[in-house]
């Protein structure tokens, strides 16, 4: 483990803290272990961020077989560094949203012969029984950001290279002059079974996915959209789809609407402000057991959290009556009022 988090919950009740000590201890003396750990109980699970003993952030959230599966990138850089170090992706499960389980490290940059370094943005989508990982990671060859695929029967993995070589190169994007505005993919399949996936940085660029996710089908089409910085996520909610994004640095997240998964996109405004102590937000949003969730990264961890040691947090989302959504309230205690109302 890289690092537990006792001070962050200080000045709570000694039970509490008590049991961050036993779980702490538990989570020590799971430190070698690389096989389904327990990392959150109903007891320490309450508060923001729920992921307190490693620095985790870009969240991606997949919905499957009556579990949330919680993919994240892994923040190692060591404190007072000013820089990403990111090498691995973590991935993390829960029946409730409370209770999480930390699986194996499912997937490695090493993974991705052709790549060189930086496990940054990703997402993880099922099809046919399998799933597929989209990974932002710096080319080894071709200059810049680029995107691979890893495939798995698991959605907790192992998950092995889907291609043998990148998905998406800096040189297929010419719309910008920067070698990284290819990340953070963020994968949709409409109803009709045609799969999409949306990327970008300064631009945000779309593309169909052939059935067997692992091409592109058709060409890269781009999206004009106010202030996009990074990280596009799609998701629909009944008749609307919703494209959200990171917007100016540092970033809040804005949204914009659309009856069509292939615009026009209406721009709707910020939906979740600056989140705190980190230039970057990164949204997922994911529906589950009838409740909407906004699932986001801060730097809140003291005393060397920040912009490049980041945590997963977790709010409610809620719509209005006309289908926009309400802005966000982030906030410490979390989404689990039974246990806070018992603090
Ligand atoms: O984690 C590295 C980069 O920071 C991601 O790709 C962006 O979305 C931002 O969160």
């Amino acid at each position: 483990m890289t690092k537990t988090a006792l001070g962050l919950k200080s000045g709570k009740t000694l039970r509490r803290a008590a049991s961050l000590i036993l779980s702490s201890m538990l989570l020590a003396s799971c430190a070698t272990t690389t096989q389904n750990t327990t990392v959150a109980t109903t007891e320490n699970a309450v508060g923001n961020p729920i992921i307190t003993h490693k620095y985790t952030a870009d969240p991606a959230a997949l919905v499957y077989d009556d579990k949330v599966y919680l993919y994240a990138g892994h923040d190692e850089a060591p404190p007072r560094h000013e820089g990403y170090v990111m090498n691995e992706w973590l991935v993390f499960s829960s029946p409730d949203m409370k209770n999480w389980t930390e699986h194996a490290v499912p997937l490695d940059v090493k993974e991705f012969k052709w790549a060189k370094s930086d496990a940054w943005a990703s997402h993880v989508v099922e099809r046919n029984g399998k799933f597929y990982w989209y990974s932002t990671v710096e080319h080894a060859t071709i200059p810049g950001k680029s995107i691979g695929v890893a495939v798995s029967d698991s959605p907790i993995g192992p998950f092995k290279d889907a291609i043998g070589s990148a998905l998406i190169t800096n040189d297929m994007t010419k719309h910008t002059q920067i070698f990284w505005d290819d990340i953070d993919p963020a994968v949709f399949i409409d109803d009709n079974g045609q799969a999409y996936i949306f990327w970008g940085n300064t631009v945000c660029h779309y593309a169909k996915l052939k059935d067997n996710m692992i091409e592109l089908d058709g060409p890269i089409k781009t999206i004009q959209l106010p202030n996009f910085t990074e990280a596009p996520w799609v998701h629909k909610n009944k008749d609307w789809y919703y494209l959200s994004y990171a917007y100016q640095f540092p970033e809040k997240t804005a949204y914009a609407m659309s009856r069509n998964i292939e615009g026009p996109w209406e721009y709707k405004g910020i939906l979740n402000e600056v989140a705190g102590n980190s230039n970057t937000n990164h949204q997922a949003i994911i529906d589950f057991k009838g409740q909407s969730y906004f699932i986001y990264h801060n730097g809140s961890i003291p005393t060397d959290g920040g912009s490049f040691r980041r945590s997963v947090c977790i709010d409610y989302l809620y719509y209005n009556e006309d289908g926009t959504m309400k802005r966000v309230v982030m906030t410490t205690e979390g989404i689990n009022p039974v246990a806070v109302k018992a603090q």
